[in-house]
């Protein structure tokens, strides 16, 4: 079985800067419409806001679903909105670290055995504004602490560039790898956001392949941008190709872990974004097998002005669009 989840919270009403979309649902009914979704057979659950007021273990059974991952917000309380990880109250970073351990015994308790975390209010906006070497040392202490609560659990961490800080404490690949590499536990792992990636001005299966490289464990969040902003697009719209290699890199480093769709449905029923969604991907997955790994072993090897021209033709070939044999 694929396995492809939707982020809960995109299941009820989501907003940006000017407007709202879509229904108030509550955490129950979020979880209802995904089981409802074609495609779609699990959830990421953020912890606190979609645990409030539910037997999560239990709903979760009786609709099928299975967890991706929780999703500890330590960004949306007011308190946190100066920073949270990386404060200089240690108050608040204790409050913060508290947040995830929470989440990553509920992670335990839902036997999903992972913890996802995209640390966005810690950051800043002007210059001489932070000491940015005091920052990355609160945070990598936060989640030195954290990971070692629970060996059990994966703590994933998750960069961005920017949003809500115009200037991300953890900001691209080589940050992550820099500050799991630095804390050197063994249950860090990556939220792989294939638009954060693009966002970042990296290309995305090298960053995927990378993470392998250094031995980091990745878990892929789905979605697309115009690589100006975290859009949330749906995936492989804009940047197929990327999207593609992704998913083709993925299979050959022998990712067997949830896709899950970080896409924001507005100015369209949730229900059908996702299921088109899942779609979208299941096509991918279908055109990256006919990806043959040797065959690209091969082309690459042609002499270096024939390599590209081949691999394009190959590749357009392999995915079904029609290219007219060459005339001698
Ligand atoms: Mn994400």
């Amino acid at each position: 079985m694929t396995k492809i989840a939707v982020i809960a919270g995109f299941l009820g009403q989501t907003r940006d800067r000017f407007c709202l979309y879509n229904e108030v649902r509550s955490p129950k009914e979020k979880l209802e419409a995904a089981a409802e979704i074609e495609g779609i057979n699990g959830v990421e659950i953020i912890y606190p806001y979609d645990c409030q007021g539910i037997e999560l273990a239990e709903t979760l059974r009786r609709l099928g679903l299975g967890v991706a991952a929780v999703n500890v917000n330590v960004k949306g309380e007011p308190e946190f909105a100066f920073g949270s990880l990386t404060s200089p109250d240690p108050n608040l970073r204790a409050r913060a670290v508290a947040l995830i351990k929470e989440g990553m015994d509920l992670a335990r308790h839902l036997g999903c055995g992972r913890v996802t975390v995209c640390p966005l209010s810690d950051g800043h906006e002007y210059a001489f504004q932070g000491d940015y070497q005091e920052e990355w040392r609160r945070m990598r202490d936060a989640f030195a602490e954290a990971a070692a609560y629970a060996p059990d659990v994966t703590l994933s961490l998750e960069y961005k560039p920017s949003e809500t800080r115009v200037f991300s404490t953890l900001p691209n690949l080589s940050a992550v790898i820099l500050m799991i590499k630095e804390i050197g536990l063994p249950n860090l792992g990556v939220t792989f956001d294939i638009g954060h990636s693009l966002y970042a001005g990296e290309h995305p299966a090298q960053a995927l392949a990378m993470l392998y490289y250094h031995g980091l464990k990745p878990y892929i969040h789905v979605n697309d941008n115009y690589r100006n902003w975290d859009w949330d697009l749906i995936a492989g719209a804009i940047n197929f190709w990327d999207l593609l290699e992704v998913v083709w890199t993925a299979r050959h480093y022998g990712y067997d872990d949830w896709w899950t769709f970080d896409v924001m449905p507005a100015r369209m029923d949730p229900r059908s974004c996702f299921a088109t969604s899942a779609k979208l991907l299941k096509a991918i997955f279908a055109a990256a097998k006919r990806i043959d790994a040797k065959e690209l072993e091969r082309l690459r090897a042609a002499t270096r002005g024939e390599r590209v021209p081949r691999i394009l033709t190959y590749l357009w070939r392999a995915v079904g669009i029609e290219i007219a044999e060459e005339k001698e």
